[in-house]
């Protein structure tokens, strides 16, 4: 059957107005709990025996047509949403291992992700093996039958490394073993991690599927199987991290633009990428759609386009990079990403400094790598900022802007 392309899917998937009064926009449902005819009707619903709504940390309507558009969105079979990023995450993890068993994560992981592995699960018996699964390579020589999870996001937050999606599910596929991708910073309108072979994909959906700074959220999709798992174990006994009605609704707001937005996003951060790389104040810029980026031909097989982060250092000390930061005047200092807004943040100060100094070396995070989420303001007015506080911390003369 011919599927819809994304932008339709992001607008119509799972609702028509047809089946709530004619309503263009879907209904938000703030019921905690649902009624039942009978105790027999709400014993059969406990059982898994019929369809209905029980209690909506277990789902609800509204939750259930956004699941429905994000597994749309992903190629999964199914996906269930989540009060926060990290509440997808750890829902998941928690449904998957048990003591004793061995995680695999890639060298640079957000902080928050870092932390709940390196302090969290660690500390309840499950181990937790830090790989370079930049090169698959490595994987294949690391992975063990006590190996149930890998771990990667690509690119990763903040250092702009891709780990080969495909590659590394060849070697999974071959043991007892799930590959989980988050895929934050592409959203399924650049990546789409399940067609290239990954078992589950997990999402901060506070970033660019809002889009409008103004909610956290999360998801995880994959097989059916799993994610009645996840939901039924990890979300509704471990976690309990139950999107509310209200954030559901504003985030089918936002997915409504989500491909307009990226388009734009991608360009924005292309020209910024190359003013940057461009700049005698810069010593390195990571973007996927620079020449240089090392793994350009790897972004170009897995990612339709290079996205709207940017991470750099600057031929600068970590004290000259913070004043570069904090010189900027329309660009906000502040963390998050993928809203309108463009904002910039000092990892090590901030979003990764649940790492110690050492451990920032060690998973390959510069402590003077700067990140930048391009936004979407007009792109002479994103470079004329950072031009002026190149100006006002390094030098009187600054950069020619391109008109
Ligand atoms: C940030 N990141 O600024 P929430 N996965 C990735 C993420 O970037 C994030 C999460 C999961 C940032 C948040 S730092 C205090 C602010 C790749 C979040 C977690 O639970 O929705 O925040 O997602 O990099």
């Amino acid at each position: 059957m011919r599927k819809n392309h994304f932008a339709t899917r992001a607008i119509h998937a799972g609702y028509h107005p047809k089946q709530h009064q004619g309503a263009l926009t879907p209904p938000i449902h703030i019921s905690s709990t649902y009624a039942f005819d009978t105790v027999e009707q709400g014993g059969a619903a406990f059982q898994g025996e019929n369809n209905r709504f029980i209690y909506a940390r277990l789902g609800s309507p509204s939750q259930q047509l956004l699941e429905q558009r994000l597994a749309e969105l992903e190629h999964a079979e199914a996906a269930l949403a989540t009060a926060s990023g990290m509440g997808a995450i750890t829902s998941a993890m928690w449904s998957l291992v048990k003591p004793g068993d061995e995680i695999i994560a890639d060298l640079s992981l957000y902080g928050c992700t870092f932390s709940y592995l390196e302090h969290g699960l660690k500390s309840f018996g499950i181990k937790i093996t830090y790989v370079n699964l930049s090169d698959a390579n490595n994987l294949a020589q690391k992975i063990t039958d006590k190996t149930k999870l890998v771990y990667s996001e690509t690119p990763s937050n903040p250092n702009m490394r891709l780990v080969d999606i495909a590659a590394l599910a060849q070697i999974t596929r071959q043991y007892d073993c799930k590959l989980m991708i988050d895929n934050t910073y592409c959203t399924p309108y650049l990546q789409n991690p399940i067609q290239l072979g990954a078992d589950l994909v997990v999402h901060s959906a506070t970033k660019y599927l809002g889009g409008h700074g103004d909610l956290i959220a999360g998801f995880v999709a994959g097989k059916q199987e799993d994610i009645d798992h996840i939901r039924m174990f990890g979300l509704k006994d471990m976690t309990g991290s139950v999107i509310s009605g209200f954030d559901v609704a504003l985030l089918l707001r936002g997915m409504k633009t989500l491909h307009v937005r990226m388009e734009r996003h991608c360009k924005n951060a292309q020209e910024v990428a190359e003013y940057l790389a461009c700049s005698p104040y810069v010593k390195h810029t990571f973007y996927p759609g620079l020449d240089n980026f090392s793994q350009k031909e790897l972004a170009q097989k897995q990612m339709r386009m290079a996205g709207g982060m940017i991470a750099f250092e600057l031929n600068a000390t970590r004290e000259q990079s913070a004043a570069f930061v904090n010189a900027l005047q329309m660009i906000l200092c502040a963390v998050s990403l993928g809203d309108a807004e463009t904002l910039i943040q000092h990892p090590a100060s901030m979003t990764h400094s649940t790492y110690t100094e050492e451990e920032l070396l060690e998973h390959l995070i510069s402590p003077t790598l700067i990140r930048l989420s391009v936004g979407l303001e007009h792109i002479e007015d994103i470079v004329a900022d950072l031009n002026q506080a190149f100006e006002s911390v390094f030098s009187n003369k600054g950069l020619a802007i391109s008109a």
